[in-house]
């Protein structure tokens, strides 16, 4: 079985300490370990039975110190089913001491659901077990559902760096399937394993196996369109997930303008923009630039950055205020991290106000 990170290691295969301890006041539901479908990897605790009663599933002993940015994120799924509750909580707590559950919520799609929990409360003490509860109001005959990865991680840990220099060795893709060879440098600092995609020209991923070393070979991976390129991103030791190999952010950017680690908020060139809104509205870092913005008629229009677009990391927002005082700027139009339009603007009423300033605020997205 490799369900992907369990406790603080991605795909290492930790299997649940106790297989099983089901409690119930009526019919047990019965856990297995299954090898008939996966989140990634070769399998998933899938649960399944008569739901009559509050079942209780007891699966890891563990040793984790909680802080408040502590969260535990399960991926799960009842297959053939959306918009249906889990009827799953995922509990936590100190061993021989009640668990703390906390409702996993619903299946949105048919397909691999994914519910982040926040810990926080629990901040200054110690995780001893990990546990599953299933509960329904009414009757569910018969009840699956299907577990994928259990992650605790800490929520401020920094996003791991991807590899670089992919290779894509005889990498061929025809008949609805593609197969080949990869190999990568490893990525700076730790890593605990690759995952490895195949990008089809429609610009779509298709997941195509998980290493820890710098080479992987894969073969016959469905697919439903034309082969493009292999990317690579890094799953960290807290299963953490770098950008993908094929996208930049503002670091890279930084780079490749040569101001290589210059910070978001600085200013390289001393023209009053600061570096990060360079990257946001795609200037030159390194020539001193007018004031953004352009005025025409009642309409204020930024230009954005053709790298901070593609990358998908920034987010741009217009605001407007009376007073040029700090508390008194209002947010007029903003544009979400892959908004693909080329510009941001807002049309303002004129004769309305007898002052009225704008600006732009640009905030770099996790
Ligand atoms: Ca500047």
């Amino acid at each position: 079985m490799k369900p992907g990170a369990w406790w603080n290691r991605a795909l290492q295969a930790i299997l649940p300490t106790w297989r099983w301890i089901v409690t119930s006041t009526g019919t047990k539901l019965t856990p297995e370990l299954w090898s008939g479908d996966s989140y990634r990897g070769g399998g998933c605790l899938r649960v399944s039975g008569k739901l009559d009663a509050t079942n209780t599933l007891r699966l890891y002993l563990t040793d984790l110190p909680v802080n408040a940015y502590t969260r535990l994120k399960i991926t799960f799924k009842r297959e053939g089913l959306s918009g249906v509750d889990s009827l799953m909580q995922a509990g936590v707590g100190p061993l021989g001491a009640p668990f703390t559950f906390y409702p996993v919520g619903a299946c949105a799609i048919d397909g691999w659901n994914q519910t982040t929990i926040n810990l926080g409360a629990h901040a200054g003490t110690t995780i001893s077990a990990l546990a599953l509860r299933f509960t329904s109001a009414t009757t569910v005959d018969p009840y699956e559902i299907r577990i994928g990865e259990i992650v605790v991680y800490d929520a401020t840990a920094p996003a791991p760096e991807p590899p670089t220099n992919i290779q894509a060795l005889d990498v061929v893709g025809w008949n609805g399937v593609v197969s080949g060879r990869v190999k990568w440098d490893h990525a700076v600092g730790e890593h605990d394993t690759y995952h490895v995609y195949v990008r089809l020209t429609d610009g779509s991923l298709v997941f195509v196996g998980s290493t820890p070393s710098n080479y992987f070979y894969f073969e016959d991976i469905p697919i439903l369109g034309d082969y493009g390129s292999v990317v690579v991103r890094t799953i960290g030791p807290d299963a953490t997930e770098s950008r993908l190999s094929d996208t930049g952010n503002y670091a890279s950017w930084a780079i490749s303008q040569g101001i290589p680690g210059a910070p978001a908020n600085g200013d390289f060139e001393n023209d009053g923009i600061t570096n990060l809104m360079e990257y946001a509205l795609g200037l030159n870092p390194k020539t001193a630039n007018p004031s953004a913005g352009v005025l025409s008629g009642n309409m204020i229009t930024f230009t954005k950055g053709a790298d901070a677009i593609a990358n998908g990391d920034i987010s741009w927002v217009i605001e407007s205020s009376q007073t040029l005082a700090p508390n008194s700027w209002l947010p007029q139009v903003s544009q979400t991290p892959g908004n693909p339009a080329a510009n941001i603007s807002h049309t303002f009423l004129p004769g309305s106000l007898t002052k009225d300033f704008f600006r732009l605020r640009v905030t770099s997205a996790p």
